[in-house]
């Protein structure tokens, strides 16, 4: 009697573990499934960071670049660059948002969240 119930236990183990290890292989984080092709940026934003480094984006002038911006923290974010007239309005978690940065003249332009100051970076138009 006592083995038996420790097999059901085990099986119910075996069985619950297994599907969870199905749900995470169909359910593949949202990063992988966003094509990032080669004049694409990704920016995550993630921990109060933008990539983790709040990176400068190199683009060339007259060459429109894609640019996806996600949003993988529990709290709101937003990619604001004004001169650049880029504005995502706020992102919740897991949303993304599919824009471009595109401009004839080269120079430097800030990007920045609204909700975070330190969110801050550099967009480089060479
Ligand atoms: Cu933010």
């Amino acid at each position: 009697m006592l083995h038996n119930i420790i097999a059901i236990i085990v099986i119910s183990f075996i069985i619950v573990g297994s599907l969870w290890g199905i749900g995470n292989l169909l359910n593949t984080p949202r990063e992988k499934n966003i094509q990032k092709s080669t004049d694409s940026i990704l920016l995550v934003a993630q921990n109060n960071a933008f990539n983790q480094t709040n990176p400068t984006l190199h683009v060339n002038s007259n060459q429109p670049t894609k640019l996806i911006v996600l949003n993988k923290d529990f709290v709101k974010h937003d990619f604001i660059s004004e001169d650049l007239g880029i504005n995502t309005a706020y992102l919740t978690t897991e949303q993304d948002f599919v824009t471009g940065i595109a401009s004839n003249k080269t120079g430097n332009y800030t990007y920045y969240c609204s909700f975070h100051p330190e969110m801050r970076g550099i967009i480089e138009i060479i």
